[in-house]
């Protein structure tokens, strides 16, 4: 709850959006940065006519990326399987990519809004302080722009290096599921530990029962101040849905890997989530830096050719037809760096010429809608 001194920072927080005019109207106390194109908080709907445009708008959205009563039955249906049963049918998941396609995420984001409507808790809880991240009021309300104009937010505050040096000490000796690249084939194998990674190994994953293991990787990834810092941007009360935790190594020729996330896409993991990257390792132009293209995580803002495409991969060189490579974002930075990212937005790692990233990453959202497909 709040201490006198959080309800002055919070009070810092509205007045610093404020002043920064984030902020569309009919929020109540000016908090949501995040309304855009349109709005479905039930706030200030205190007359019919009020209720009766919101419903127009929406039926408008609808009507514009051509989206069915059958469409919206299946949903409807299939979100009740999974309150019951934590499970989602394939096809339903299959048909949200084909909707996320065709509205270029805008339907992603009316479901989200119906979803959850902000809650006061949420507001009343911030965290600013934690065991191992200390923000200021300005640095959250920095944060919550940053991800709103860019989909991306690096923290003020880093790891320190003792606490990388434990989590790397840690996965030393876990087991990995790896990926190499011998003779043009690719090989999957299973190494005992760290040590035991063969070369011409790409990319080596650990399971996500051994990274949650770790006590210490356990609170991080439960830290109050990274919780905040998600449910505000999400609106909602959010938690762990996944967690991953890779090393990534240099590859002979240098070649970008779909199958690695080495090549534009944007994810498409729940309604609306956000991930964390928590880069161990130093990263340069060298190690397969993270790339990614600000500005388009916000729903209706991608070119409808590319995503004309499907949930495809998009290459380099197609990719700069559309955005010139000199407005590509290359995450470059020091090991303990925290950054959170709205990978709604066209995305990639790059090829490691030389070294290895080891990065781990919780995901978080207040949904686990996609996660256990059937
Ligand atoms: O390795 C990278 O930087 C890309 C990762 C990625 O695409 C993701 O985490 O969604
Ligand atoms: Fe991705």
């Amino acid at each position: 709850m709040f201490s006198k001194r959080g309800s002055l920072h919070l009070l810092a927080i509205r007045l610093d959006l404020r002043n920064t005019s984030l902020l569309l109207g009919k929020i109540p106390f000016n908090l949501f940065p995040l309304s855009n194109e349109f709005n479905l908080l039930v706030y200030n709907m205190i007359s019919t006519k009020d209720f009766e445009d919101r419903l127009s708008t929406i039926s408008e959205i609808f009507d514009a990326h051509s989206i069915s009563r059958d469409d919206v039955l299946e949903l409807l249906l299939a979100m009740t399987v999974n309150k019951k049963y934590g499970v989602t049918p394939s096809r339903t998941h299959l048909k949200l990519v084909e909707l996320f396609c065709r509205s270029s995420g805008l339907i992603q984001d009316v479901i989200h809004r119906f979803r959850h409507v902000p809650l006061r808790e949420t507001l009343n809880s911030i965290v600013l302080q934690s065991e191992y991240l200390s923000i200021s009021a300005m640095d959250f309300s920095n944060i919550m722009k940053d991800l709103k104009d860019t989909g991306y937010a690096t923290l003020p505050v880093r790891l320190d290096k003792s606490t990388c040096k434990e989590i790397l000490d840690y996965a030393q000796f876990q087991e990995y599921s790896c990926m190499a690249r011998c003779d043009s084939q690719d090989i999957r194998y299973t190494a005992s530990n760290f040590n035991d990674i063969q070369p011409y190994t790409l990319s080596a994953s650990m399971e996500e029962s051994c990274i949650l293991r770790s006590i210490l990787i356990t609170k991080i990834i439960n830290d109050p101040v990274i919780l905040s810092l998600v449910s505000f941007y999400l609106r909602s009360n959010v938690s762990m849905r996944a967690v991953s935790f890779w090393h990534s190594f240099e590859s002979a020729d240098h070649q970008p890997r779909g199958e690695l996330a080495q090549l534009f896409h944007y994810d498409l993991d729940e309604f609306r989530w956000l991930k964390l990257f928590i880069f161990l390792t130093d990263v340069t132009y060298k190690n397969g830096p993270h790339v990614f293209i600000s500005g388009f995580s916000r729903p209706g803002y991608k070119a409808s050719s590319l995503l004309s495409r499907g949930y495809a991969r998009i290459s380099d060189d197609d990719m700069e037809h559309y955005h010139p490579r000199s407005s590509w974002q290359y995450l470059t930075c020091p090991a303990g760096t925290l950054t959170l990212a709205d990978t709604r937005c066209w995305h990639k790692g790059t090829a490691l010429q030389s070294g290895v990233r080891s990065v781990l990453q919780p995901e978080y959202a207040p949904t686990t809608f996609s996660k256990n497909l059937i």
